[in-house]
């Protein structure tokens, strides 16, 4: 007979959360080799190095995951109020190392990997480098992925999962190529995709007024199209291991991916036509940053992920609490610029269309849930879109953005008596250029705060842009300067200065960055100096040995190593630093005898493919580095040279490699920049500015550390506004008036004498970003940094200094800032930041 099963047997009752894995080296080598063998079927005398990549991503994930895991629960247990930063851009470079290193798990690793006779430090090198960003704002985007992680914030990061991110840049003949770039052509290992968390964005069609009787009237969109919006979450650890965010991007398919009519009856193309179209939502980044690009396919990327991130906010607030009432107790919403702020207009339709809430009621959530940080104050970077653009994709948002704007300016005029010509700059809609939605003030409006990313950007927000709705709502703006994350832009790129950081100060750093600060009475101290200079010895020669591979050319590892690397813009100023350089060089030929400084002029940087000014600097770095690099009479004492493809990557062995931080746009014009923190953290000293975080890096620094030079923000406002024209200055000038001459005439680019004459005229002329007007004020700085660097002991102290005393600059602080005055989320311990 069969036995009866048992009723009362005893099953083992199925946990949660699995035993953490061990950490040591044989656990993990044993670890390694089963994902070699089970999940990417290959044995150790088969496996390349790419599947030695995966296997080693794929057992470090899993103690990822067990972090992630408990994370998860508790959050959910403790009804924790969660941040949920939407972002169309997120700049996160390699995680292999990152993931290591936060879990403390680099040396293990490298002992298990050095087992089967493989290097992790190759392995590392296999990652693609994720780019799905432009520049800083993306990577802010990352750091403060990371440092909410590592704060113990728990976090949603909300975006886009790009097939194609940032563009591969190749220069050939000094120009830039731009190639596609193919992140996921290798697979992801750190991603999960989840087709159940999936959702319908529509796009077009008609909105109808449903009327019942007893009822208020209801609105309903009938899209003309749906797309689905599929989540791809990859876990971001934080330091220690102690907290696991996600990082959700939406991935565009087709809801019904062939048409089967169409199928069937033999239009195999025609059936492939809509999944094309959907799809084409997330195929590529957009690469132009401070430039709006203005295409619908960016305004549906747009709509796109925030629709998609809001319907997942929403559904899951509702899994645990009954009503959206208290919506605002439990996320923080905030929007990275205003790409996702058509936010705004789709919460209230969620929440008066589909949940039935009255219109005050669903504001009042709204304004008290979202905030707005802004990026940039460049009128071209502003986003606007055309109305009638607007109302055809997206036409019930367009009508909440009218009700919205009527209340605004109702209350605007009513209770605070504001002219007709204030009102036309608070309102949503710019009626001067063919009537568009301008996405700034509705971000503004639909916010609680609304935040500048340096103090200087801060209050020229409410000088210029904001002005008039500042003057509406005073309390609404407020600052958070920017911060870089110490564990990537210190521990992992530079763990030579951190061994001996450590040696000097004990390991509290690690857990407090701040605490870089007893760094500062080591400056004095000749021995420490001397080691601090041969880390940043050892650093240049590592950069000089990947000039040598990528560039054929030799660069001294003892010369100053004059680094600028960021986004190749007029308002940077790449122009005048190459100008500096020619000029530089004129004087080294006609006096050789003098004792020059040996330099190296390192450049790097992407131009947006559109943007000409930018593409011909580029051009220009090339053909000034051609000439320079080749001419014998300069013998050594001075290299230029244009790293092509700057990505994260590279950026992790440039910064530890700088003598000196190029950090020089028109004042008033860099929000804040990030660079300029990671640099000056590994010691480099700035030259730079008062622009952006240059300021408060002043402050922290100290004027005896950081070489100042150039014309305010007011001043450069006040000269643009008088009428500031470039040639007076250039005929003032002989060394500024020598270099721009060999520059129209042809003597860097014999081939095509006329190449650089409407670049160099640009300069005469209004000199709109004040290259002319800086110009002498940068030469002289530059040459009392010549004269410093024989003084080393001198230089060595100033550097330890800006290694010191940049701890501040943590985006840990930032995210503590805004989890204490914006967010109300995050530990107690941070959010009581002082
Ligand atoms: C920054 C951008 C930006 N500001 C438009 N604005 C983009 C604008 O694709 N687009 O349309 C992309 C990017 N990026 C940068 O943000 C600022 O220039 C930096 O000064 C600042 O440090 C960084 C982070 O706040």
């Amino acid at each position: 007979a069969i036995a009866k099963p048992q009723a009362t047997r005893k099953v083992p009752r199925a946990t949660n959360n699995p035993l953490p894995r061990a950490n040591d080296t044989d656990t993990l080598a044993l670890e390694i080799l089963e994902k070699l063998t089970y999940s990417l079927g290959k044995t150790t005398s088969v496996a390349r190095m790419h599947d030695w990549m995966d296997a080693t991503c794929l057992a470090v994930r899993d103690r990822i995951i067990d972090h992630w895991i408990a994370s998860t629960q508790k959050v959910t247990k403790e009804h924790s109020k969660r941040v949920c930063y939407l972002s169309m851009e997120f700049l996160i470079g390699r995680l292999l190392r990152d993931a290591i290193n936060n879990l403390g798990l680099s040396e293990p690793v490298k002992q298990a990997l050095a087992r089967y006779g493989v290097d992790l430090d190759l392995v590392e090198l296999l990652e693609p480098d994720a780019a799905l960003g432009n520049g800083g704002l993306g990577r802010l985007a990352a750091c403060f992925m990371e440092s909410m992680a590592s704060t113990e914030v728990p976090a949603f990061g909300y975006g886009i999962r790009y097939v194609h991110g940032f563009f591969r840049q190749e220069i050939a003949d000094g120009a830039q190529v731009e190639l596609p770039e193919d992140w996921l052509a290798h697979g992801n290992p750190w991603e999960f995709e989840r087709r159940e968390t999936a959702y319908e964005i529509g796009f077009g069609g008609k909105v109808t007024m449903v009327e019942e009787p007893g009822r208020p009237p209801r609105y309903v969109w009938r899209p003309a199209e749906r797309v689905l919006a599929v989540a791809f979450d990859t876990p971001i650890v934080g330091w220690r291991g102690k907290h696991v965010n996600t990082l959700r991007l939406w991935s565009a398919q087709a809801l019904d991916p062939i048409l089967l009519d169409a199928f069937n009856s033999g239009d195999h193309i025609g059936a492939l036509l809509e999944s094309n179209r959907a799809e084409a939502i997330t195929r590529v980044l957009y690469p132009a940053d401070s430039h709006q690009a203005g295409q619908e396919l960016r305004l549906r990327q747009e709509f796109f992920f925030s629709s998609a991130s809001l319907q997942d906010i929403v559904r899951r607030h509702l899994q645990t609490y009954d009503s959206l009432d208290n919506l605002a107790d439990k996320v923080a919403i905030q929007l990275n610029d205003t790409h996702p702020a058509v936010s705004v207009a789709e919460l209230m339709r969620l929440l008066v269309d589909i949940h039935g809430i009255e219109w005050d009621k669903a504001w009042e959530i709204t304004q008290a849930t979202f905030s707005y940080t802004n990026h940039t104050l460049l009128p071209e970077a502003l986003e606007t879109w055309p109305i009638h653009l607007f109302e055809r994709l997206l036409p019930r948002q367009m009508q909440i953005i009218y009700a919205i704007n009527a209340d605004l300016i109702r209350h605007a005029r009513l209770d605070k008596g504001l002219d007709d010509g204030q009102i036309s700059a608070v309102s949503l809609i710019d009626e001067n250029n063919g009537r568009r939605v301008r996405m700034g003030q509705l971000a503004f409006a639909g916010s609680h705060a609304v935040n500048g990313v340096s103090a200087l950007h801060t209050e020229l927000m409410k000088e210029t842009v904001f002005r008039d709705l500042h003057r509406l709502y005073p309390e609404r703006i407020e600052n958070k300067t920017n911060g870089v994350t110490p564990r990537r832009w210190l521990f992992e790129c530079n763990p030579d200065l951190c061994k001996l950081i450590e040696e000097a100060i004990g390991p509290g750093f690690r857990d407090n960055i701040e605490l870089l600060a007893e760094l500062d009475k080591f400056a004095d101290d000749a021995s420490f100096r001397d080691k601090f200079a041969a880390v940043k010895l050892a650093n240049k020669q590592r950069l000089a040995k990947v000039v040598e591979e990528r560039l054929a050319t030799y660069v001294d590892p003892k010369a100053i190593f004059d680094i600028q690397v960021k986004r190749i813009h007029e308002y940077k100023r790449q122009f005048l630093n190459i100008i500096e350089t020619v000029a530089l060089y004129d004087q080294i030929r006609s006096s050789p005898h003098l004792d020059w400084t040996p330099r190296v002029k390192v450049f790097a940087g992407k131009a947006a493919p559109s943007y000409q000014e930018a593409k011909q600097i580029i051009h220009l770095i090339n053909d000034v580095a051609r000439v320079i690099n080749a001419d014998p009479a300069v013998r050594n004492l001075l290299k230029v040279v244009f790293i092509p493809n700057y990505n994260v990557s590279l950026a992790e062995i440039i910064m530890p490699a700088a003598d000196v931080s190029e950090q020089i746009s028109t004042a008033g014009l860099e929000a804040s920049g990030t660079g300029n923190m990671k640099f000056a953290l590994n010691g480099a000293l700035t030259i730079g500015t008062l622009d952006g975080a240059n300021v408060e890096m002043l402050e922290h620094i100290g004027a005896d550390n950081i070489f100042i030079f150039g014309l305010t923000a007011e001043e450069v406002a006040n000269a643009r506004a008088n009428g500031h024209m470039g040639q007076p200055v250039i005929e003032r000038q002989p060394l500024l008036r020598a270099a721009l001459e060999s520059i129209e005439n042809g003597v860097f680019s014999e081939n095509d004498p006329g190449r650089y004459r409407s670049l160099a005229g640009s300069l005469r002329d209004r000199d709109w970003w004040m290259i002319a007007a800086d110009f002498q004020e940068y030469w002289n700085t530059q040459r009392r940094l010549d004269e410093l660097w024989l003084d080393r002991a001198k230089w060595n102290t100033m550097a330890v200094h800006n290694t010191a005393r940049m701890g501040w600059f943590s985006s840990d602080r930032s995210i503590g800032e805004y989890a204490r005055d914006i967010w109300k989320a995050g530990p107690k311990s941070i959010q009581a930041i002082s």
